[in-house]
């Protein structure tokens, strides 16, 4: 049926393009990009990803809150998604000891060349070492903000994809990365210095060196990081803005017309190490990371409840959740 339908429509066009007047303007591309309908992202439901994700406790590996929340992510994951890879690895801490992790990987329209990559991470940190109370520094913190925030996003655009299937021509992976925050505590961290070596971001560097299919490559990448903060200041991060300009352009130019510009602040931001790094730096895609990097912080520049116990739900803030998705969404279907 579809086939017949499309004889008729080339048969029209065709038509019509005989028929044509010389006077006639010419459809610009970008005129018939518009007319797409851009699906509208649920925050609630985001929210309710997050909470789900803390409900479970820190999600340290090597824990039994790490395992079941890897269960549901998977389920959420296999609800949606076309096809859905568990990616097990093993890898070695700053420490030089052994560690299992699971990057969990959503594929939409395998069949697409053109593709995009849209990753966060879904452990939490083991240790509170930011915390303003020594007391709190060797307990694991919940990552509401550090972790949970960009899964809860991406679950709910994950969820629209299915509800409103993406363009054929474009297929979306979305990499949910485990140990990214298992960095030497910050007690031990010139013990442990050494600039040849990235402690951080252990998934994402094994998926760079080992994407989910042999070959792998994608158009751009979208990483999220720290997107569920109240008062949310997203500049264009330093090594984004180095290794994928044109992607950062393009998003941030979104956000403005859609009406976050206070948010989406059109400010170079400092350099940040996170999952995106690897991302350029081995896979070769050109990743951006949309991180909360707060001017007057008490930690340089991330917000005041980073690596402390107090990154808990009770300080996720709906609406930030809510215009990180709603960029997104338009970034994806407009594309
Ligand atoms: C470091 O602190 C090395 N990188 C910041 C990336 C990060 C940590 N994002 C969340 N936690
Ligand atoms: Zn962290």
């Amino acid at each position: 049926m579809k086939k017949i339908l499309f004889t008729i429509a080339a048969a029209l066009l065709l038509a019509s393009c005989g028929e044509k007047q010389p006077s006639e303007k010419p459809i610009k591309k970008d005129e018939t990009k518009k007319t797409v309908v851009v699906p509208r992202f649920d925050a609630d439901s985001a929210y309710q990803c997050v909470a789900k994700q803390t409900s479970f406790g820190p999600r340290v590996p090597e824990t039994q809150a790490h395992a079941d929340c890897a269960e549901w992510l998977t389920a959420k994951l296999t609800e949606y998604a076309d096809t859905v890879i568990v990616q097990d690895f093993r890898t070695r801490l700053f420490n030089g000891r052994g560690i299992d992790g699971q990057n969990l990987v959503g594929v939409f329209n395998p069949q697409a060349k053109k593709r995009i990559v849209l990753c966060a991470h879904w452990d939490s940190r083991p240790y509170a070492d930011h915390d303003p109370d020594a007391d709190n520094f060797h307990k694991p913190i919940d990552g509401a903000n550090d972790g949970a925030s960009g899964v809860g996003v991406l679950l709910e655009c994950a969820r629209q994809f299915k509800l409103q299937p993406l363009p054929e021509h474009l297929g979306i992976d979305i990499v949910l990365f485990d140990l990214e925050d298992y960095g030497p505590h910050q007690e031990e961290a010139e013990k442990y210095y050494d600039d040849r070596v990235n402690f951080w971001a252990l998934g994402s560097q094994y998926w760079s060196k080992n994407p989910h299919v042999y070959g792998y490559k994608a158009y751009y990448g979208i990483l999220l990081d720290m997107v569920g903060g109240p008062n949310p200041n997203f500049p264009k991060e330093y090594y984004s803005q180095g290794y994928a300009a044109w992607v950062s352009n393009k998003v941030w130019r979104k956000a403005f017309d859609l009406g976050y510009r206070q948010a989406f602040s059109n400010e170079l931001g400092t350099v940040i190490s996170d999952d995106h790094l690897p991302m350029n730096q081995i896979a070769g895609i050109p990743t951006i990371d949309i991180i909360d990097l707060q001017p007057n912080s008490i930690n340089e520049c991330f917000p005041d409840v980073w690596h402390t116990v107090n990154d808990n739900l009770e300080h996720i803030e709906k609406s930030t959740l809510g215009m990180v998705g709603d960029v997104l969404l338009h970034v994806v279907y407009e594309e």
